[in-house]
């Protein structure tokens, strides 16, 4: 039986960031088990975009203690991993596979976060397979029976330390993020593409106190010139529309963009992993789901709702503006969101008592050598 020392994570980038910025952070987390963590991946400029320091020309590379691998169709590898972790039901390499087999690897099929009633029965169950590799389902989440989120050791202690208003202003002008005016409500905006961008904005402006809003360059500076014609949508700029400071700023690398969701007192954000990070940052939360075709992102939404016990104002945000319709309810999400940070506050702790991932994921593997 092999020690179980060695883990190695296999990542394919199908879209945007998700999947690579899951598996980049689980990575990080696996060492402070002293393990040995290799990451194979199939696009390094997504890994850039994040981390960097990541140099997409190099097929193999040391970053952060993590042996970074850019997988081609047939992996090389001198040794297979004790944990193979096979991200988001990506198709491990049949060469690889083999060489689990012969080895005794242990392979964690690793799921997209959710918060539907059946994750909590499948996580952690047997996956079997016909040529008889171990194999196990493994769900983050914010539930009893579920893997948890991955965090860092540090998380609260850094939270707090970056409640000073001097490192807050530090912060921002490392990374030429505009400060924010003193009695403003900020608001980091992170999501897809959506129509009902000109509605939150026109709110945003005519809300009586102030609001400096923060806009990494992403897909959803995509409608920004129905109401800025003249605008240059680019990160340096800020568009001003009545009470509301919209600033474009740029996409920021991973560690950093936690920063931003602690500074702001409301964010929006898309996918599952920057939904983790907003959760963790305990404040108040709108989620542009990542939309599938057959609608089911419908009842993945209304279960997160559910299980966040959501107040009813931010309920009804978080419901418009998946509908990309207006957004109904903001001005009360707004006056409410003390309310709503206490409320965050209590999701964060329980999310906290669920253990985090990647220490639940070493226990689980340890329970089943
Ligand atoms: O990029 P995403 O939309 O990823 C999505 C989802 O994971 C979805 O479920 C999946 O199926 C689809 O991709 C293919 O959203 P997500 O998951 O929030 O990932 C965004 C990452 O980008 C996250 O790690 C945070 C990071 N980020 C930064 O590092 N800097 C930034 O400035 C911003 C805004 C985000």
């Amino acid at each position: 039986m092999p020690s179980m020392q060695r883990y190695a994570i296999f990542c394919t980038v199908i879209d945007n960031y998700g999947d690579i910025g899951t598996t980049w952070r689980l990575a990080q987390q696996l060492l402070r088990h002293n393990k040995q963590v290799e990451l194979w991946v199939d696009n390094l400029q997504a890994l850039q975009k994040l981390v960097p320091q990541t140099n997409p020309k190099h097929i193999k590379q040391q970053l952060s203690g993590i042996l970074v691998q850019h997988w081609r169709n047939i992996p090389e590898f001198t040794q297979v991993a004790d944990v193979v972790i096979e991200a988001f039901a990506c198709t491990l390499p049949e060469n690889y596979r083999q060489a689990m087999l012969a080895h005794g690897s242990i392979c964690i099929n690793l799921e997209y976060f959710s918060c539907e009633a059946w994750v909590q029965g499948c996580h952690g169950l047997r996956s079997f397979q016909q040529d008889g590799l171990k194999k196990y389902f493994f769900f983050p989440g914010i539930q009893n029976n579920t893997g948890g989120l991955l965090y860092e050791k540090n998380l609260l202690s850094e939270q707090r330390l970056f409640q000073s208003v001097h490192t807050q202003q530090v912060w921002c002008q490392q990374w030429q993020i505009p400060i924010p005016r003193t009695n403003a409500i900020k608001i980091s905006l992170f999501g897809y593409e959506n129509i009902a961008l000109a509605d939150l904005l026109q709110k945003l402006s005519q809300h009586p106190q102030p609001i400096d809003a923060y806009l990494p360059i992403s897909k959803l500076c995509h409608y920004l010139n129905t109401l800025f014609p003249e605008a240059q949508i680019q990160a340096g700029e800020t568009l001003i529309l009545g009470q509301l400071q919209l600033h474009l700023i740029d996409f920021l690398p991973q560690k950093e963009f936690d920063y931003l969701l602690w500074l702001c007192d409301l964010n929006f954000v898309r996918g599952e992993d920057s939904l983790g990070r907003a959760l963790l940052a305990a404040k108040p939360v709108v989620w542009h789901i990542y939309p599938t075709e057959d609608n089911a992102h419908w009842e993945k939404l209304t279960a997160f709702i559910e299980a966040y016990e959501m107040p009813k104002s931010l309920h009804e945000l978080n419901i418009s503006w998946n509908q990309q319709t207006s957004c109904h309810a903001l001005a009360t999400v707004l006056s409410e969101c003390s309310d709503l940070k206490q409320h965050a506050t209590l999701v964060q702790k329980k999310i906290l008592s669920l253990g985090e991932l990647s220490t639940n994921l070493v226990s689980f593997i340890e329970s089943k050598v």
